[in-house]
């Protein structure tokens, strides 16, 4: 990270802060932020639900700041926070926390639920999630209520001005065709096809969102599926090597999704969809765990059995002592530390981890609109 991107940064956020400062008296904040997606961005969505894909309880939230779980999925910070704090956003509520009321509203919301994929039939076991359609639905049940405050013209204004962040994929994948050898999509389609439906289904999940207002819309890639430690031990990896069909799955996703939404943006005539490549991002520390100051990219930080990748982390589970030196926390989701390094690239990464660009450039280049 170079300084004169921050200085670009800093200074493009101060000008919009004293704009906003000057223009619109009534405290609309300078960029809200909205997220969407699966456990990797769920901030605390499924306290509220009667299911079992939850983090609400010990050791999850041990190194947040409270030292507390919240739900994120993570040992403390999880990526919505990251990008937040990178680029100058507020600090956003789980869109069911009763807590999100009044001004708070402004700052935007998350809607994202753990357990959630692509496909309405993906989490299933997990019982009572939020849906993507279902997340839409509170987004517009959002827009109405921040009407009220600010009127339908600012409303819009700040719906389109808003970074959004979305997070799927992954779970269609490890939580749906790859759950069980005879998984009904498993029977129902080869990889490259099912890799192919996904994509044309996120395709019609990225335009809802535009049609609800959204301009700018971050939309993140699966990491190495195969190299999880959910992964490694279902597939009873030996020495560490990936299980091949969830890598395999990854890396014929990933080009696709990336392609899709550069055809998305020519259609629309404007970047609206910007691909964080986190296959990359991420096999840049799987492979080399060692040159990032990670003692183990194999080894989940929380969980048990092989890899620690069995099951849950619950409090029964072995825990490491320093989350800092784990790539993983639990059997599928990275470290605050890890989530920190891959945000770094979302913020200043080249093209090839960020397409058409990273987050630094759209930040300035937004202010300046
Ligand atoms: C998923 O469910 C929503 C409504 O809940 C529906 O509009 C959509 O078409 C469904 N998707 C598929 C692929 O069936
Ligand atoms: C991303 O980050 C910085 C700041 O905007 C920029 O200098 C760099 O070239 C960018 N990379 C690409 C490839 O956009």
């Amino acid at each position: 990270m170079s300084s004169p991107n921050w200085i670009i940064l800093v200074t493009a956020i101060s000008i919009a802060l004293v704009t906003t400062a000057i223009f619109v008296p009534q405290a609309v904040a300078a960029r809200a932020f909205f997220v969407f997606g699966d456990s990797l961005v769920d901030s605390g969505n499924n306290n509220y639900l009667v299911t079992t894909a939850r983090a609400d309880s010990p050791p999850y939230g041990i190194d947040y700041p409270t030292h507390r779980p919240t739900g994120r999925f993570s040992n403390g910070f999880n990526f919505p926070d990251l990008i937040a704090q990178a680029a100058g956003l507020g600090n956003i509520l789980p869109y069911l926390n009763p807590e999100l009321t009044g001004e708070r509203l402004l700052d935007g919301a998350n809607f994202a639920s753990a357990g959630i994929g692509i496909l309405n039939d993906t989490g299933i076991q997990f019982a009572n999630i939020i849906r993507i359609f279902r997340q839409y639905q509170l987004f517009q049940q959002y827009q109405l209520r921040v009407s009220v405050i600010i009127g339908p013209e600012q409303t819009q204004q700040l719906v389109n001005n808003a970074l959004v962040l979305i997070t799927l994929g992954g779970n269609d994948f490890v939580n749906n065709y790859f759950a069980s050898p005879l998984s009904i999509r498993r029977r129902q389609f080869s990889l490259p096809a099912f890799s192919a439906y996904l994509v044309s289904e996120y395709k019609k999940i990225l335009m809802s969102l535009y049609d609800l207002g959204a301009r700018r819309v971050l939309v993140t890639g699966t990491g190495p599926l195969g190299c999880v430690p959910s992964q490694l031990a279902s597939s009873g990896s030996r020495n560490g090597e990936c299980a091949p069909e969830p890598q395999r799955a990854a890396e014929i996703f990933n080009p696709q999704l990336s392609q899709m939404l550069q055809g998305l943006n020519s259609q629309l005539g404007s970047d609206v969809f910007i691909y964080g490549n986190a296959f990359s991002m991420n096999a840049d520390f799987i492979n080399n765990p060692q040159q990032f100051g990670f003692v183990t990219s194999k080894v989940a930080c929380c969980g048990q059995g092989p890899y620690n990748g069995l099951g849950l982390c619950t409090v029964a589970s072995n825990l490491c002592p320093n989350r800092d030196l784990y790539v993983f926390w639990d059997p599928f989701h990275p470290t605050q530390r890890a989530a920190r390094l891959l945000v770094q690239q979302i913020m200043t990464g080249t093209t090839k981890y960020m397409s058409p660009m990273n987050l630094s450039t759209i930040m300035a280049l937004d202010s300046k609109a």
